[in-house]
């Protein structure tokens, strides 16, 4: 008996995988630059420790100068980019399954071309699910790995997007025809079984599909009480009160060895140029210097967003003035962090420009966990990049 014969669902046939195909020939490639976009966010141009992908050489040509402003703009292209990633799994799960038959046909192979078309293929699926596989353990905290996150989802994003561009530029006619239900005759049945539900009801399954993964994640980027509502989101959840300033923690102190000894009377903030001087200052100097409030949100790669809170420090740029920096100088960020992740950061100009180095949040001092005693806070830069527990800020390069 013919493989395809086991097919029988009447729902399968060129309408239903080209209205699928239709969503995803819009949502793909929205996933596609919201993920360059976050890359560009990182700043990568300013090298370790920032860049994740020294080595990404030509694809790099995307990259611009990421603005600090306006102040939801990270909060808005990643919010997109993961939940939108989320919302089209169920289409892409629902359009492999309505061309399954064609992964039996026989002979499998018939000509160069039919060959190098199923490779293609093979990239499109093996690519779309491999970064949305990826892509949803990250957001789920489960670092499995082998090396960095960043590098295989950054890289299998452009080994998906060159087989997507080969799978437009060869299905296009298709899908228009497909819409119309015509050709793609080889995904209809055979000898079709009975109805048990009608191909819309197919498409509104799916369509609630998305909509339920919907509403368990976009609660942790929307945050208030819609956090709530994020099941599916390790930073989803409860507010952990007042002593914690009101809003929820990703990394809290003691994960990152941090004690109150670290931060308390001995602690010194440093400002330094990278070829001059060094100033030194205290807590009391610190909260001398004119404050300077702002409502801005932390917005984590992973999707999940404080909310705007209001934040209250010193400008960079009068940190900056105290060691005559230039108002070009980038900044290097260090926290007291000896080790792991995000203990250090290069900020570029602009953002020191509009940044702050936070003493205070929602009118407390910042809580440990939180940072204690200061903490950057950028408007539109990405959460890894509002660096906690800082201690030493240098202005410029060596030259
Ligand atoms: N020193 C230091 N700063 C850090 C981190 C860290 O691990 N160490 N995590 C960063 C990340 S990934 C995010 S999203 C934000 C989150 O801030 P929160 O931990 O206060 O919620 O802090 C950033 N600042
Ligand atoms: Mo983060």
């Amino acid at each position: 008996m013919d493989v395809k014969e086991h097919f029988r669902s009447p729902v399968r046939g060129p309408r239903f995988t080209s209205v699928l195909g239709l969503v995803l020939l819009v949502g793909m490639p929205v996933l596609f630059v919201t993920g360059l976009l976050s890359y560009t966010a990182y700043n990568p141009g300013l090298g370790p420790p920032n860049d994740r992908t020294p080595d990404a050489g030509l694809l790099g040509f995307q990259l611009f100068d990421w603005p600090a402003g306006p102040s939801w703009l990270y909060w808005l292209t990643q919010s997109v980019h993961v939940i939108g990633g989320f919302v089209l799994i169920p289409v892409v799960l629902a359009k492999l399954w309505s061309v399954l038959p064609k992964l039996f046909v026989r002979p499998p192979v018939t000509s160069v071309l039919h060959a190098l078309d199923r490779l293609s293929l093979l990239f499109l699926v093996g690519g779309t699910l491999f970064e949305l596989a990826t892509g949803v353990l990250n957001t789920q905290l489960a670092y499995w790995f082998p090396g960095s996150f960043y590098r295989l989802h950054y890289y299998g994003a452009w080994v998906f997007a060159a087989a997507l561009a080969v799978h437009i530029a060869t299905r296009f006619a298709k899908l228009r025809r497909g819409l119309r239900d015509e050709g793609g005759e080889e995904l209809r049945a055979v000898d079709p079984s009975e109805e048990t539900i009608s191909r819309r009801g197919a498409v509104a399954l799916v369509g609630a599909g998305s909509f339920a993964l919907f509403a368990v994640t976009a609660g942790q980027a929307i945050g208030g009480p819609l956090r709530r509502t994020a099941l599916l989101a390790p930073r989803g959840g409860a507010d952990p009160g007042p002593e914690q300033n009101g809003f929820q923690i990703n990394k809290p102190a003691a994960v990152r060895g941090i004690t109150a000894r670290d931060t308390g009377e001995g602690w010194r903030l440093s400002v330094q140029k990278a070829d001059g001087g060094t100033v030194r200052l205290d807590h009391a100097q610190l909260r001398a210097m004119t404050q300077t409030t702002a409502r801005l949100p932390i917005a984590c790669v992973e999707g999940w967003s404080t909310g705007n809170q209001d934040w209250r420090g010193v400008r960079l740029t009068d940190l900056a003035r105290l060691v005559d920096a230039g108002a070009d100088d980038d900044m290097f960020v260090e926290s007291l962090q000896r080790t792991g992740a995000f203990r250090a950061v290069y900020l570029r100009a602009n953002q020191v420009r509009a940044g702050l180095l936070a003493l205070e949040v929602n009118g407390k001092p910042l809580s440990l966990d939180h940072g204690y005693p200061a903490r950057i806070i950028v408007p539109a830069a990405p959460g890894v990049h509002q660096t906690k527990w800082v201690t030493r800020l240098t202005l410029g390069r060596p030259a």
